[in-house]
């Protein structure tokens, strides 16, 4: 009896995702200003991702058209701790809405990068927005594998 109890609980932990977090921040360990750590993240499906607002003035929102297609889109109003489930296949790019100029994006990576035609394809529109530290698109798209 207490061997299946113990079997339960390691079944109930197994099908249900782990959660990870990403912190908003005005500089993170490397120097960088106004930026998501970590800016890249790779998850499963039905994995979680919680959004923690460490400095304030922050946002997570995911970009349109640089999602999954099936993907539910997401919105953290400013200074909102927010955990977003991802249960669709894919590239998910996301903004901080306010800091966007300053290249305040990230990417998340759910299981494989089926969608990463249309990410290549969609990109631009995001870059154009960027002033300063564009070159952080590149560099998180490449960590994609
Ligand atoms: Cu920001």
């Amino acid at each position: 009896m207490r061997n299946l109890t113990f079997l339960f609980i390691f079944v109930t932990l197994s099908v249900s995702g782990e959660n990870f977090n990403i912190k908003m921040v005005n500089t993170d360990s490397s120097g960088q200003i106004m930026v998501f750590d970590p800016p890249f993240l790779r998850v499963n499906v039905g994995d979680t991702v919680t959004f923690i607002p460490s400095d304030a003035l922050h946002n997570s929102k995911s970009v349109l058209n640089l999602i999954p297609s099936t993907a539910a889109p997401w919105e953290g109003a400013m200074d909102e701790k927010i955990t977003v489930e991802f249960n669709v296949e894919g590239i998910y790019v996301y903004q901080c809405t306010p800091h966007i100029a300053l290249g305040m994006i990230g990417v998340i990576q759910v299981g494989n990068p089926v969608n990463l035609p249309e990410i290549n394809e969609n990109i631009s529109s995001l870059e154009s927005l960027i002033a300063i530290n564009k070159e952080r698109v590149k560099t998180y798209l490449s960590k994609i594998n």
